[in-house]
Protein backbone atom coordinates (compact mmCIF):
# COMPACT_ATOMS: atom_id res chain seq x y z
CA UNK A 1 0.00 0.00 0.00
CA UNK A 2 3.05 2.27 1.07
CA UNK A 3 4.33 1.55 -2.35
CA UNK A 4 1.25 2.21 -4.17
CA UNK A 5 0.66 5.36 -2.67
CA UNK A 6 4.35 6.34 -3.19
CA UNK A 7 4.15 5.87 -6.67
CA UNK A 8 0.43 7.71 -7.49
CA UNK A 9 2.64 10.65 -5.78
CA UNK A 10 5.02 10.39 -8.35
CA UNK A 11 2.79 10.16 -11.29
CA UNK A 12 0.58 12.96 -9.58
CA UNK A 13 3.79 15.10 -9.32
CA UNK A 14 5.07 14.87 -13.25
CA UNK A 15 1.27 15.60 -13.98
CA UNK A 16 1.61 18.59 -11.65
CA UNK A 17 5.04 20.02 -12.77
CA UNK A 18 3.75 19.54 -16.73
CA UNK A 19 1.20 22.10 -16.03
CA UNK A 20 2.79 23.87 -13.70
CA UNK A 21 5.58 24.81 -15.74
CA UNK A 22 4.81 23.89 -19.41
CA UNK A 23 2.74 25.66 -21.52
CA UNK A 24 -0.93 24.56 -21.83
CA UNK A 25 -1.14 23.68 -25.57
CA UNK A 26 -2.00 20.19 -24.72
CA UNK A 27 -4.83 18.27 -22.68
CA UNK A 28 -2.58 14.79 -21.75
CA UNK A 29 -4.33 11.65 -20.59
CA UNK A 30 -3.39 10.90 -16.84
CA UNK A 31 -0.68 8.26 -17.65
CA UNK A 32 2.92 8.87 -17.23
CA UNK A 33 5.44 7.11 -19.53
CA UNK A 34 8.47 5.87 -18.42
CA UNK A 35 9.63 3.07 -20.74
CA UNK A 36 8.97 1.39 -24.05
CA UNK A 37 9.33 -1.54 -25.57
CA UNK A 38 7.84 -3.28 -28.82
CA UNK A 39 3.75 -2.35 -28.59
CA UNK A 40 4.43 -2.04 -25.01
CA UNK A 41 5.21 0.95 -22.46
CA UNK A 42 5.35 1.24 -19.02
CA UNK A 43 4.30 4.61 -16.25
CA UNK A 44 5.62 5.24 -13.80
CA UNK A 45 4.28 2.72 -11.00
CA UNK A 46 5.26 -0.21 -13.64
CA UNK A 47 2.14 -0.61 -14.60
CA UNK A 48 2.41 -1.83 -18.38
CA UNK A 49 0.26 -0.72 -21.81
CA UNK A 50 -0.62 -1.63 -25.10
CA UNK A 51 0.30 1.33 -26.93
CA UNK A 52 -2.51 2.27 -29.42
CA UNK A 53 -1.57 5.98 -30.52
CA UNK A 54 2.00 4.96 -31.39
CA UNK A 55 2.82 8.66 -31.00
CA UNK A 56 0.50 9.58 -33.77
CA UNK A 57 1.72 6.54 -35.87
CA UNK A 58 5.41 7.62 -35.53
CA UNK A 59 6.53 4.14 -33.95
CA UNK A 60 5.26 1.89 -36.76
CA UNK A 61 8.34 -0.29 -35.64
CA UNK A 62 7.34 -0.46 -32.33
CA UNK A 63 9.49 1.23 -29.17
CA UNK A 64 12.85 1.45 -29.20
CA UNK A 65 13.53 -0.91 -31.63
CA UNK A 66 17.09 -2.26 -31.18
CA UNK A 67 18.32 -2.12 -34.50
CA UNK A 68 17.40 1.35 -34.70
CA UNK A 69 18.84 2.28 -31.72
CA UNK A 70 21.79 0.80 -32.51
CA UNK A 71 22.07 2.68 -35.81
CA UNK A 72 21.38 5.78 -33.65
CA UNK A 73 24.13 5.12 -31.04
CA UNK A 74 26.92 4.03 -33.08
CA UNK A 75 26.12 7.26 -35.38
CA UNK A 76 25.83 9.32 -32.47
CA UNK A 77 29.29 8.04 -31.27
CA UNK A 78 30.79 9.38 -35.28
CA UNK A 79 29.21 12.59 -35.95
CA UNK A 80 25.77 14.13 -35.43
CA UNK A 81 25.68 17.33 -37.32
CA UNK A 82 28.09 19.20 -39.61
CA UNK A 83 25.29 21.13 -41.27
CA UNK A 84 25.14 21.32 -45.03
CA UNK A 85 27.51 23.45 -45.43
CA UNK A 86 29.77 20.36 -46.33
CA UNK A 87 29.56 17.13 -47.49
CA UNK A 88 29.13 14.17 -45.08
CA UNK A 89 29.23 10.39 -45.27
CA UNK A 90 25.66 9.48 -44.13
CA UNK A 91 23.19 11.95 -46.41
CA UNK A 92 24.40 10.41 -49.39
CA UNK A 93 24.07 6.75 -49.09
CA UNK A 94 20.52 7.61 -47.36
CA UNK A 95 19.50 9.59 -50.51
CA UNK A 96 20.23 6.79 -53.10
CA UNK A 97 18.74 4.55 -50.44
CA UNK A 98 15.38 6.38 -50.00
CA UNK A 99 15.03 7.69 -53.88
CA UNK A 100 15.55 3.87 -54.45
CA UNK A 101 13.04 2.96 -52.50
CA UNK A 102 9.95 4.86 -53.47
CA UNK A 103 10.93 5.65 -57.17
CA UNK A 104 11.42 8.95 -56.90
CA UNK A 105 14.76 10.84 -58.68
CA UNK A 106 15.68 12.97 -55.83
CA UNK A 107 14.87 13.54 -51.91
CA UNK A 108 14.42 17.17 -50.14
CA UNK A 109 15.28 16.10 -45.85
CA UNK A 110 13.82 17.74 -43.26
CA UNK A 111 12.76 17.33 -39.47
CA UNK A 112 9.63 17.70 -38.37
CA UNK A 113 6.30 16.71 -40.56
CA UNK A 114 5.04 19.81 -40.82
CA UNK A 115 8.93 21.34 -41.82
CA UNK A 116 8.06 18.79 -44.89
CA UNK A 117 4.95 20.09 -46.02
CA UNK A 118 5.88 23.50 -45.92
CA UNK A 119 8.65 22.63 -48.10
CA UNK A 120 6.18 20.65 -50.70
CA UNK A 121 4.10 23.82 -50.86
CA UNK A 122 7.16 26.21 -51.44
CA UNK A 123 8.63 23.62 -54.03
CA UNK A 124 4.89 23.83 -55.82
CA UNK A 125 4.80 27.41 -55.94
CA UNK A 126 8.40 27.05 -57.79
CA UNK A 127 7.16 25.08 -60.24
CA UNK A 128 3.98 27.10 -60.38
CA UNK A 129 6.32 29.64 -61.89
CA UNK A 130 9.17 28.50 -63.58
CA UNK A 131 7.46 25.56 -65.64
CA UNK A 132 3.93 25.51 -65.22
CA UNK A 133 4.06 29.53 -66.55
CA UNK A 134 1.66 31.17 -63.55
CA UNK A 135 1.76 34.63 -63.59
CA UNK A 136 3.53 35.97 -60.46
CA UNK A 137 2.36 35.43 -57.15
CA UNK A 138 -0.40 34.34 -58.91
CA UNK A 139 -0.14 30.72 -57.81
CA UNK A 140 -2.93 28.77 -55.82
CA UNK A 141 -2.48 25.65 -53.85
CA UNK A 142 -5.90 23.76 -53.10
CA UNK A 143 -6.23 22.13 -49.09
CA UNK A 144 -8.62 19.58 -48.24
CA UNK A 145 -11.60 20.56 -45.96
CA UNK A 146 -11.14 18.48 -42.22
CA UNK A 147 -7.45 18.18 -43.06
CA UNK A 148 -4.32 17.98 -40.91
CA UNK A 149 -0.64 19.28 -41.97
CA UNK A 150 0.70 20.70 -39.05
CA UNK A 151 0.75 23.78 -36.55
CA UNK A 152 2.97 26.29 -38.94
CA UNK A 153 0.96 29.99 -40.02
CA UNK A 154 0.75 28.92 -43.58
CA UNK A 155 -0.09 25.26 -42.88
CA UNK A 156 -2.96 26.10 -40.64
CA UNK A 157 -4.35 28.83 -42.96
CA UNK A 158 -5.65 25.87 -45.06
CA UNK A 159 -7.38 24.19 -41.92
CA UNK A 160 -10.63 24.05 -41.79
CA UNK A 161 -10.39 23.77 -37.78
CA UNK A 162 -11.47 26.10 -35.47
CA UNK A 163 -9.39 25.33 -32.90
CA UNK A 164 -6.01 24.83 -35.09
CA UNK A 165 -6.63 28.24 -36.63
CA UNK A 166 -8.93 30.66 -35.08
CA UNK A 167 -7.21 33.80 -33.22
CA UNK A 168 -4.27 33.17 -35.30
CA UNK A 169 -4.40 35.54 -38.28
CA UNK A 170 -4.03 36.55 -40.72
CA UNK A 171 -3.86 33.57 -43.23
CA UNK A 172 -1.81 32.85 -46.20
CA UNK A 173 -2.94 34.13 -49.29
CA UNK A 174 -2.98 31.52 -52.30
CA UNK A 175 -4.68 28.27 -50.49
CA UNK A 176 -8.31 27.28 -52.22
CA UNK A 177 -10.37 24.66 -50.33
CA UNK A 178 -12.20 21.73 -51.87
CA UNK A 179 -14.14 19.37 -50.23
CA UNK A 180 -12.94 15.88 -49.37
CA UNK A 181 -13.68 13.79 -51.23
CA UNK A 182 -16.07 14.96 -53.56
CA UNK A 183 -14.50 14.93 -57.32
CA UNK A 184 -17.24 17.81 -58.08
CA UNK A 185 -15.73 20.30 -55.73
CA UNK A 186 -11.80 19.56 -56.81
CA UNK A 187 -13.28 19.72 -60.56
CA UNK A 188 -14.53 22.96 -60.51
CA UNK A 189 -11.53 24.02 -58.55
CA UNK A 190 -9.24 22.92 -60.92
CA UNK A 191 -10.79 25.10 -63.91
CA UNK A 192 -8.37 28.15 -62.53
CA UNK A 193 -5.35 27.92 -64.58
CA UNK A 194 -3.80 29.32 -61.81
CA UNK A 195 -4.09 25.88 -59.66
CA UNK A 196 -0.53 24.34 -59.35
CA UNK A 197 -1.42 21.77 -56.08
CA UNK A 198 -3.36 19.45 -54.57
CA UNK A 199 -2.22 18.81 -50.84
CA UNK A 200 -3.84 15.74 -49.64
CA UNK A 201 -3.72 13.07 -46.98
CA UNK A 202 -5.18 9.72 -48.35
CA UNK A 203 -6.89 9.21 -45.20
CA UNK A 204 -7.87 12.22 -43.26
CA UNK A 205 -5.63 10.88 -39.53
CA UNK A 206 -7.23 14.32 -37.33
CA UNK A 207 -10.37 14.03 -38.74
CA UNK A 208 -10.92 10.73 -36.88
CA UNK A 209 -9.75 8.18 -39.87
CA UNK A 210 -11.82 9.21 -42.92
CA UNK A 211 -11.26 6.97 -45.57
CA UNK A 212 -12.29 8.76 -48.78
CA UNK A 213 -14.36 6.46 -51.30
CA UNK A 214 -12.80 3.83 -53.87
CA UNK A 215 -12.79 5.93 -56.83
CA UNK A 216 -11.64 9.22 -55.03
CA UNK A 217 -7.85 9.63 -55.08
CA UNK A 218 -7.13 7.49 -58.51
CA UNK A 219 -9.68 10.25 -59.96
CA UNK A 220 -8.66 13.00 -58.36
CA UNK A 221 -4.79 12.19 -58.97
CA UNK A 222 -6.45 12.01 -63.18
CA UNK A 223 -7.67 15.21 -62.95
CA UNK A 224 -4.55 16.87 -61.57
CA UNK A 225 -2.76 14.85 -64.74
CA UNK A 226 -5.36 16.97 -66.92
CA UNK A 227 -5.04 19.98 -65.48
CA UNK A 228 -1.55 20.08 -64.90
CA UNK A 229 -1.80 20.38 -61.19
CA UNK A 230 0.66 18.51 -59.10
CA UNK A 231 -0.98 15.52 -56.53
CA UNK A 232 1.04 16.46 -53.57
CA UNK A 233 0.59 13.31 -51.30
CA UNK A 234 0.80 13.92 -47.43
CA UNK A 235 1.49 10.38 -45.87
CA UNK A 236 3.27 11.88 -43.46
CA UNK A 237 0.91 9.78 -40.93
CA UNK A 238 -0.61 7.06 -43.43
CA UNK A 239 2.96 6.39 -44.91
CA UNK A 240 5.73 3.18 -43.84
CA UNK A 241 3.50 0.60 -43.97
CA UNK A 242 0.89 1.68 -41.73
CA UNK A 243 -2.11 1.13 -44.00
CA UNK A 244 -1.08 -2.00 -45.04
CA UNK A 245 1.14 -1.33 -47.83
CA UNK A 246 4.19 0.89 -47.79
CA UNK A 247 2.24 3.92 -48.69
CA UNK A 248 -1.33 4.20 -48.38
CA UNK A 249 -1.33 5.37 -52.30
CA UNK A 250 -0.07 2.36 -53.14
CA UNK A 251 -3.47 0.80 -52.77
CA UNK A 252 -4.58 2.98 -55.76
CA UNK A 253 -1.69 2.78 -57.94
CA UNK A 254 -0.61 6.32 -57.60
CA UNK A 255 2.85 7.46 -57.33
CA UNK A 256 2.26 11.04 -56.00
CA UNK A 257 4.31 14.15 -57.79
CA UNK A 258 5.10 14.92 -54.30
CA UNK A 259 5.78 12.59 -51.54
CA UNK A 260 5.74 13.60 -47.96
CA UNK A 261 7.10 11.35 -45.44
CA UNK A 262 7.70 12.28 -41.47
CA UNK A 263 6.94 10.12 -38.44
CA UNK A 264 7.68 6.67 -38.64
CA UNK A 265 10.32 7.77 -41.35
CA UNK A 266 12.68 7.83 -38.08
CA UNK A 267 10.70 5.06 -35.89
CA UNK A 268 10.06 7.71 -33.81
CA UNK A 269 13.51 8.29 -32.28
CA UNK A 270 14.40 11.59 -34.09
CA UNK A 271 12.20 14.43 -36.40
CA UNK A 272 12.77 13.02 -39.55
CA UNK A 273 10.69 14.14 -42.52
CA UNK A 274 11.34 14.14 -46.22
CA UNK A 275 10.33 15.28 -49.50
CA UNK A 276 10.61 13.41 -52.35
CA UNK A 277 10.43 14.31 -56.66
CA UNK A 278 11.38 14.15 -60.00
CA UNK A 279 14.26 16.41 -60.95
CA UNK A 280 11.38 18.65 -63.17
CA UNK A 281 9.95 19.45 -60.17
CA UNK A 282 12.88 19.39 -57.47
CA UNK A 283 15.51 21.28 -59.34
CA UNK A 284 13.18 24.00 -59.35
CA UNK A 285 14.84 24.81 -56.24
CA UNK A 286 18.50 26.19 -56.27
CA UNK A 287 21.55 26.65 -53.76
CA UNK A 288 20.19 28.84 -51.29
CA UNK A 289 16.74 29.00 -51.42
CA UNK A 290 15.68 26.70 -48.81
CA UNK A 291 16.83 24.72 -46.39
CA UNK A 292 17.74 23.40 -42.41
CA UNK A 293 20.47 23.82 -40.03
CA UNK A 294 19.28 20.00 -38.96
CA UNK A 295 17.79 18.54 -42.12
CA UNK A 296 20.05 16.24 -44.10
CA UNK A 297 22.51 15.24 -40.44
CA UNK A 298 24.16 11.80 -40.43
CA UNK A 299 22.89 11.12 -37.10
CA UNK A 300 19.00 11.57 -39.06
CA UNK A 301 20.14 9.69 -42.22
CA UNK A 302 21.88 6.76 -40.16
CA UNK A 303 18.26 6.24 -38.07
CA UNK A 304 16.09 6.89 -41.31
CA UNK A 305 17.90 4.35 -43.51
CA UNK A 306 17.09 1.48 -40.56
CA UNK A 307 14.10 2.35 -39.51
CA UNK A 308 12.71 1.73 -43.48
CA UNK A 309 15.06 -1.46 -43.87
CA UNK A 310 13.36 -3.01 -40.49
CA UNK A 311 9.92 -2.06 -42.05
CA UNK A 312 10.85 -4.11 -45.55
CA UNK A 313 12.69 -6.94 -43.11
CA UNK A 314 10.12 -7.54 -40.87
CA UNK A 315 7.31 -7.39 -43.53
CA UNK A 316 5.66 -4.91 -41.63
CA UNK A 317 2.93 -3.66 -44.17
CA UNK A 318 1.46 -7.24 -44.40
CA UNK A 319 1.21 -7.70 -41.18
CA UNK A 320 -0.73 -4.43 -40.80
CA UNK A 321 -2.82 -5.29 -43.64
CA UNK A 322 -3.43 -8.78 -42.19
CA UNK A 323 -3.93 -7.65 -38.52
CA UNK A 324 -5.90 -4.69 -39.78
CA UNK A 325 -8.60 -6.72 -41.36
CA UNK A 326 -8.89 -9.41 -38.31
CA UNK A 327 -8.59 -6.21 -36.10
CA UNK A 328 -12.01 -4.00 -37.96
CA UNK A 329 -13.54 -7.82 -38.16
CA UNK A 330 -13.54 -8.24 -34.37
CA UNK A 331 -14.25 -5.02 -33.30
CA UNK A 332 -17.04 -5.02 -35.75
CA UNK A 333 -18.45 -7.83 -33.97
CA UNK A 334 -18.19 -5.77 -30.43
CA UNK A 335 -20.29 -2.49 -32.50
CA UNK A 336 -23.27 -5.90 -33.26
CA UNK A 337 -23.21 -6.95 -29.45
CA UNK A 338 -22.94 -3.15 -28.10
CA UNK A 339 -24.35 -0.24 -29.10
CA UNK A 340 -22.05 2.28 -28.11
CA UNK A 341 -19.76 2.05 -31.07
CA UNK A 342 -21.54 3.44 -34.41
CA UNK A 343 -18.92 2.86 -36.83
CA UNK A 344 -15.58 1.46 -37.37
CA UNK A 345 -13.68 2.42 -39.78
CA UNK A 346 -9.52 2.42 -41.46
CA UNK A 347 -7.30 0.92 -43.58
CA UNK A 348 -4.07 -1.14 -42.13
CA UNK A 349 -3.62 -0.72 -38.50
CA UNK A 350 -4.94 2.86 -39.11
CA UNK A 351 -8.18 2.57 -37.60
CA UNK A 352 -11.06 4.47 -35.68
CA UNK A 353 -13.88 3.76 -33.70
CA UNK A 354 -16.88 6.07 -33.56
CA UNK A 355 -18.45 6.13 -30.27
CA UNK A 356 -22.84 6.49 -30.16
CA UNK A 357 -22.55 10.09 -28.45
CA UNK A 358 -22.32 13.89 -29.71
CA UNK A 359 -18.62 15.67 -29.85
CA UNK A 360 -19.16 16.78 -26.42
CA UNK A 361 -20.26 14.48 -24.10
CA UNK A 362 -17.15 13.19 -22.49
CA UNK A 363 -18.16 9.56 -23.02
CA UNK A 364 -15.32 8.83 -25.59
CA UNK A 365 -12.71 10.59 -22.95
CA UNK A 366 -13.96 8.21 -20.02
CA UNK A 367 -13.73 5.09 -22.35
CA UNK A 368 -10.36 5.82 -22.87
CA UNK A 369 -9.67 6.04 -19.34
CA UNK A 370 -10.71 2.72 -18.64
CA UNK A 371 -9.25 1.41 -21.66
CA UNK A 372 -6.02 2.66 -19.87
CA UNK A 373 -6.89 1.26 -16.45
CA UNK A 374 -7.16 -2.18 -18.63
CA UNK A 375 -3.84 -1.09 -20.16
CA UNK A 376 -4.44 0.13 -23.66
CA UNK A 377 -3.62 3.60 -24.18
CA UNK A 378 -5.80 5.41 -26.54
CA UNK A 379 -6.84 9.14 -26.84
CA UNK A 380 -10.15 10.19 -28.59
CA UNK A 381 -10.41 13.28 -31.29
CA UNK A 382 -12.56 15.40 -32.20
CA UNK A 383 -14.48 14.57 -29.30
CA UNK A 384 -16.40 11.16 -30.32
CA UNK A 385 -14.13 9.43 -32.08
CA UNK A 386 -11.28 6.89 -31.06
CA UNK A 387 -8.04 6.18 -33.14
CA UNK A 388 -6.55 2.44 -32.70
CA UNK A 389 -3.28 2.44 -34.27
CA UNK A 390 -0.60 0.17 -32.85
CA UNK A 391 2.60 0.00 -33.65
CA UNK A 392 2.75 -2.44 -36.12
CA UNK A 393 5.47 -5.09 -34.92
CA UNK A 394 1.66 -6.25 -32.95
CA UNK A 395 1.61 -10.10 -32.97
CA UNK A 396 -1.81 -11.90 -33.70
CA UNK A 397 -2.13 -13.27 -30.43
CA UNK A 398 -1.18 -9.84 -28.70
CA UNK A 399 -4.34 -8.16 -31.34
CA UNK A 400 -6.55 -10.86 -29.92
CA UNK A 401 -5.55 -9.61 -26.00
CA UNK A 402 -6.05 -6.37 -27.51
CA UNK A 403 -10.08 -6.65 -28.65
CA UNK A 404 -10.46 -8.55 -24.91
CA UNK A 405 -9.40 -5.65 -23.34
CA UNK A 406 -11.72 -3.35 -25.52
CA UNK A 407 -14.42 -5.95 -25.46
CA UNK A 408 -14.52 -5.71 -21.74
CA UNK A 409 -14.47 -2.32 -21.60
CA UNK A 410 -17.10 -1.52 -23.54
CA UNK A 411 -19.06 -3.71 -21.61
CA UNK A 412 -18.65 -1.93 -18.67
CA UNK A 413 -20.80 1.34 -20.27
C1 LIG B 1 -0.18 17.60 -32.97
C2 LIG B 1 -3.63 14.77 -35.52
C3 LIG B 1 -2.26 12.86 -35.82
C4 LIG B 1 -0.03 14.74 -39.78
C5 LIG B 1 -0.07 14.86 -41.18
C6 LIG B 1 1.57 16.54 -41.12
C7 LIG B 1 1.68 16.48 -39.74
C8 LIG B 1 0.86 15.57 -39.06
C9 LIG B 1 -0.98 14.00 -41.98
C10 LIG B 1 2.65 17.37 -39.02
C11 LIG B 1 0.90 15.52 -37.61
C12 LIG B 1 0.01 15.02 -35.50
C13 LIG B 1 0.70 16.10 -34.77
C14 LIG B 1 0.01 16.19 -33.42
C15 LIG B 1 -1.33 15.54 -33.59
C16 LIG B 1 -1.21 14.80 -34.86
C17 LIG B 1 -2.33 14.10 -35.41
F1 LIG B 1 -4.46 14.19 -34.69
F2 LIG B 1 -3.63 16.04 -35.24
F3 LIG B 1 -4.05 14.59 -36.77
F4 LIG B 1 -1.19 12.25 -35.95
F5 LIG B 1 -3.31 12.20 -36.09
N1 LIG B 1 0.72 15.76 -41.80
N2 LIG B 1 0.08 14.91 -36.89
O1 LIG B 1 -0.82 13.85 -39.16
O2 LIG B 1 3.73 16.65 -38.54
O3 LIG B 1 5.03 18.59 -37.73
O4 LIG B 1 3.80 17.20 -36.09
O5 LIG B 1 5.82 16.29 -37.27
O6 LIG B 1 -0.72 17.77 -31.88
O7 LIG B 1 0.16 18.53 -33.70
P1 LIG B 1 4.65 17.23 -37.34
Amino acid sequence: MTTMTQAVTRSQKLIEKEEQYGAHNYHPLEAVIERGQGVHVWDVEGKRYFDFLSAYSAVNQGHCHPRIIKALTEQAQKLTLISRAFYNTALGPYEEYITQLFGYDKVLPMNTGVEAVETALKLCRKWAYQVKGVPENRAKILFATGNFHGRTLSVISGSTDPSSRNDFGPYMPGWEMVEYNNLASLQAALEDPHVAGLLIEPIQGEAGVVVPDPGYLAEAFRLCREKQVLFIGDEIQTGIARTGKMLALDHYGIQPDILILGKALSGGVLPVSAVLANDEIMLCIRPGEHGSTFGGNPLACAVAREALQVVIDEKLADNAQKLGELFRAELNKIRHENDLITLVRGQGLLNAIVINTDEHSGLAWNICLRFRDHGLLAKPTHGNKIRLAPPLVMTENQIWECVDIIRKTLLEF
